[in-house]
């Protein structure tokens, strides 16, 4: 079985790599699986699959198999709750929404979870997940009290705290679908205080924008809304190739 911890420390070796992000609730199974080979086409390395609301173990484990087959792409589940849980999927972003102001999605969810995760044996990639204004669905779901965009230290605290507890990736998120991505010089503050890998996403659907994220110093970056709306292979590539810095 395939580690997936160590695949994407192998990739983030060479530089940065590229997230695609699929919701289960938004299209068929199958065509999230055309999705992820399209993503793979283009030069991603791993499809995370997730959303806020409307995820559920069978939707879940029918887009994840898809994608498994089609695109023969690792595949993390990004968890919108503790019920949500397949063994369809490689990993799972075991994650606690660190500034959340709701102990439910900082620990509580996470404790209902656990023991279903360890039958399951999946293997557990643990993250502490940053939202960042204006922070969308996520943030409101999550109950989050977004870090502003001029908060700068106030993020690298909460990344460096992560990094403490022993985390093993930290998360900037914009939120899906947000109007600006995370701010360039939070993320190069964050990048420079930790040791840990640093994703980051949200509002990421151009090639400047995913450039800007990865000069900033991001390890990984994330696009949800822009693989899921767009049908053209040569665009995708672009952000990808951007996203990566190589083709
Ligand atoms: C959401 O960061 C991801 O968790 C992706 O956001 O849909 O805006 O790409 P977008």
């Amino acid at each position: 079985m395939m580690n997936v911890e160590q695949y994407l420390s192998d990739r983030m070796k060479e530089g940065t790599i590229h997230m695609a992000l699929l919701d289960p609730d938004k299209q068929r199974p199958e065509d999230a699986g055309k999705l992820a080979a399209a993503a793979k086409r283009a030069g991603s390395d791993v499809i995370m699959i997730g959303g806020s609301t409307g995820v559920n173990s069978e939707n879940l484990g029918a887009t994840a198999r898809a994608i498994r087959e089609m695109s023969g792409l690792p595949s993390i589940h990004f968890p919108g709750g503790p019920k949500e849980l397949s063994a369809e999927v490689d990993s799972i972003f075991f994650m606690s929404l660190v500034n959340s102001t709701d102990p439910l999605w900082i620990f509580k969810a996470q404790a209902y979870a656990a023991p279903f995760v360890k039958k399951l044996g999946i293997e557990t990639l643990s993250m502490g997940y940053i939202i960042v204004e204006p922070g969308m669905k996520v943030g409101e779901v999550g109950k989050a009290d977004p870090i502003k965009r001029n908060e700068v230290d106030k993020a690298v605290g909460y990344a460096i705290a992560c990094e403490m507890y022993g985390m093993k990736y930290v998360y900037l998120e914009a939120g899906s679908g947000a109007d600006r991505p995370v701010p360039q010089e939070m993320i190069r503050a964050v990048k420079d205080s930790i040791s840990i890998p640093l994703i980051v996403g949200g509002g990421i659907r151009t090639p400047e924008a995913a450039r800007a994220a990865r000069e900033a110093g991001a390890d990984a970056i994330v696009t949800g809304t822009f693989i899921e709306e767009c049908s053209d292979i040569a665009r995708l590539k672009d952000v990808v190739d951007a996203a990566r810095g190589r083709p």
